[in-house]
């Protein structure tokens, strides 16, 4: 008899296995043998749907993956050079920054970044409004990043503008959550789902540093027919991978570049200068412009950057005998 396809959705790698999302259970999958033929872009990540063989009592067999409708990705800070698969066919890129030591305009600017150039929409959840005094400051300069970046403040504890974060959760919808350890991204996700379905942790107290909690990835098919995915927190956020979303975030500068009157202009007090007639006027912002350069030389640094982060790196896993981490 001929094995029969079945089509799922990738919810979880573990070290030697995939597991499947599957008419409402968890398959364990293999990959058909030659499947990898040494791109690492072709393995299966979190939120693929992939063709596979179903084995009810044992390893199912994965034969494909489907064509991605979006791509997160980033540097891989373990592996110099290469590029690290996040999670695919995401709607919603929740960017989780809380209002505390860990706010960082630059950070989500970062983000916002990579989710564009993956093909998903930024939204920027600044979460622990509880904690902090002055929201709408916050609120109004993240807002100024991206006119593509949507903003929302919330609290998990008391519960405040969660509400508005529903209409990203309808039916077949996917939400990846992304942020710094202890931003408050599984809490969000046990608010949202009314239920504990994800571990949390105190942050320090010291430096409002969170503990790594989520080791990794995971995506969890929700009531109402959305789908989430929580993710480790991250130690580094580069933007070597995503070119085309520092240009899409920051697409009011570029197209203001194209109208300076040197192709090689710094805006740095040459003569016609498109970009710093923006600023007089007040179209542009001093700040929206040190962001736009900080990212566009950071691209041009990365090389050096990953190499550096890499070693660290090395040194830190040789030392801990950790093997591969997850984030
Ligand atoms: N006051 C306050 N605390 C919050 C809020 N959301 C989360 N926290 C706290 O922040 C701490 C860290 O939350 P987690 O949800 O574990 O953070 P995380 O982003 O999932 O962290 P990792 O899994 O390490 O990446 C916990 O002690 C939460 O109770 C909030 O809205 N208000
Ligand atoms: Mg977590």
């Amino acid at each position: 008899m001929e094995n029969q396809f079945e089509l799922g959705r990738i919810c979880e790698i573990r070290k030697n296995s995939f597991i499947i999302d599957f008419e409402d259970s968890e398959v364990f999958a293999k990959l058909k043998g030659g499947f990898y033929d040494g791109s690492p872009a072709e393995l299966p990540i979190v939120g693929d749907y992939v063709s596979f063989i179903y084995n009810p009592s044992g390893e199912s067999v994965i034969q494909h993956v489907l064509a991605r409708k979006s791509l997160l990705s980033r540097p891989d800070v373990f592996r110099q050079g290469q590029v690290q698969y996040m999670a695919a066919n995401v709607d919603f890129c929740f960017i989780v920054t809380s209002l505390n030591e860990d706010y960082s305009v630059s950070r989500i600017a970062r983000y916002t970044s990579i989710a564009l150039a993956g093909g998903c929409v930024p939204i920027a959840i600044l979460t622990k409004a509880d904690l902090c005094s002055d929201v709408d400051r916050y609120a109004f300069e993240v807002a100024a990043v991206s006119d593509k970046l949507r903003v929302h403040a919330v609290s998990a504890l008391s519960g405040e503008g969660l509400e508005a974060l529903w209409e990203y959760f309808t039916e077949g919808k996917t939400i990846c959550l992304m942020g710094s350890s202890g931003a408050g991204k599984s809490t969000l996700i046990n608010a949202l789902a009314g239920e504990e379905i994800m571990k949390t942790a105190a942050i320090r107290e010291r430096d409002d540093k969170g503990r790594h909690t989520t080791t990794h990835r995971r995506m969890i098919r929700l009531d109402c027919g959305a789908f989430i995915i929580d993710t480790p927190g991250m130690r580094e956020i580069g933007v070597a991978c995503a070119e085309d979303g520092v240009d899409d975030a920051f697409s009011d500068i570029v197209e203001l570049e194209k109208l300076c009157r040197f192709a090689n202009c710094r805006h740095e007090g040459e003569p016609d200068c498109a970009v710093k007639a923006a600023i007089a006027s007040g179209k542009l912002s001093e700040g929206r412009l040190k962001l736009y350069r900080e990212l566009g030389s950071e691209r041009s640094n990365n090389y050096a950057k990953t190499k550096e982060i890499s070693k660290r790196h090395k040194a830190y896993k040789k030392q801990k005998n950790l093997g591969y981490l997850d984030d």
